[in-house]
């Protein structure tokens, strides 16, 4: 078995990069050590009694996985600042001034399903820094669009704990052996199959759709295959990384698209839409906002979200009005 040290190595990934992928190990086994136990006296469930940026109640899992990547990228030496979703600010790491990379996090997405026993999972995307080693930190360090991404990936925590990730050389999976705590490859180089039977909207938001996703969400309800039967199905899990891991595998499209309750869209470019959209691209599909690839957006604030599509090439295009 190919082990994630190994692989980066024949990969040619540089030593401080390399750097950052062993800080997610780290940081990923000890949530994945906590998650694991939860109900067992673990206290990991419920609120934690405080609200992020987003206005959101923090789960404790929330503020326990954000510490977790905290400590190890600042201890790892390449990392000279992060932006996590649970933090209002970009963080600075002084002792790591000279570290050439920034990383932006979501270190725990789909809390909600953490009492319910749920996939969830951690985002990131790996930068340059733009200003010069040693100096400060500043906005554009933070604000680059993700077509800058050096790398990006997710944590699922499931029934297994996957590690996906790409350096901008295809999209890999790994997975971890419980028993040594290491990640192997489990697939290398995964594709988007072209066409899925898989979306995963919450229609509970219907009436706010834009007409091309309404006539998409019906064509999905009508279209049958040769033999009479229902082509797509739904699958929305609460969970982007389950959704988008599973869509990965076996073909499907994700939409959360500007809805009455969230006018800009939900999920947030530096931190979900951006990373998903590099692995997406690196595995045949794409991110959109629904006007343009994902990758392309000039960021100007570190939380803001934005309408998302991400998924199998046909139904992207479907999805977009191209039915
Ligand atoms: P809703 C989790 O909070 C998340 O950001 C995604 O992981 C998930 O797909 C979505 O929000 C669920 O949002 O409004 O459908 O419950």
């Amino acid at each position: 078995m190919t082990s994630l040290s190994s692989f980066l190595n024949s990969e040619n990934v540089s030593p401080n990069l390399a750097s950052i992928f062993e800080a997610i190990h780290k940081a990923s086994v000890t949530v994945q050590n906590e998650v694991s136990r939860a109900g067992l006296g673990a206290d990991i469930f419920g609120a934690k009694g405080s609200e992020n940026i987003q206005g959101e109640q923090q789960q404790k899992l929330d503020v326990y996985a954000d510490e977790c990547f905290i400590r190890e990228f600042r201890l790892c030496g390449s990392v000279a600042g992060m932006a996590s979703e649970e933090q209002d600010h970009a963080l600075q790491f002084d002792e790591s001034l000279t570290g050439e990379y920034v990383v932006m996090i979501d270190p725990l997405d789909g809390s909600s399903n953490i009492d319910v026993n749920v996939a969830i999972g951690t985002i990131f995307a790996i930068y340059k820094r733009l200003t010069p080693a040693g100096e400060n930190l500043s906005d554009k360090d933070f604000l680059q669009a993700g077509i800058h991404q050096v790398a990006s990936g997710y944590v699922t925590y499931s029934v297994s704990t996957q590690l996906v990730f790409s350096t901008g050389n295809g999209t890999h999976m790994f997975t971890l052996n419980p028993e040594d705590r290491d990640y192997y490859l489990y697939k290398k180089s995964v594709s988007f199959p072209e066409d899925g039977k898989v979306y995963s909207i919450n229609e509970v938001n219907l009436d706010d759709f834009n007409p091309e996703l309404k006539a998409y969400a019906q064509h999905c309800k009508d279209k049958r295959g040769e033999n009479g039967k229902r082509k797509y199905t739904g699958r929305y899990i609460g969970s982007l990384v389950a959704d988008f891991h599973r869509n990965l595998l076996k073909g499907g499209i994700y939409v959360y698209p500007a809805t009455t309750d969230s006018p800009k869209g939900k999920l947030r470019l530096l931190y979900e839409c951006n990373p998903m959209s590099f692995l997406a691209k690196n595995a045949g599909g794409r991110g959109s906002d629904g006007l343009q690839d994902i990758l392309e957006i000039k960021p100007t604030e570190l939380h803001q979200r934005c309408p998302f599509y991400v998924g199998s090439p046909i139904m992207m295009d479907e999805a977009l009005g191209n039915l």
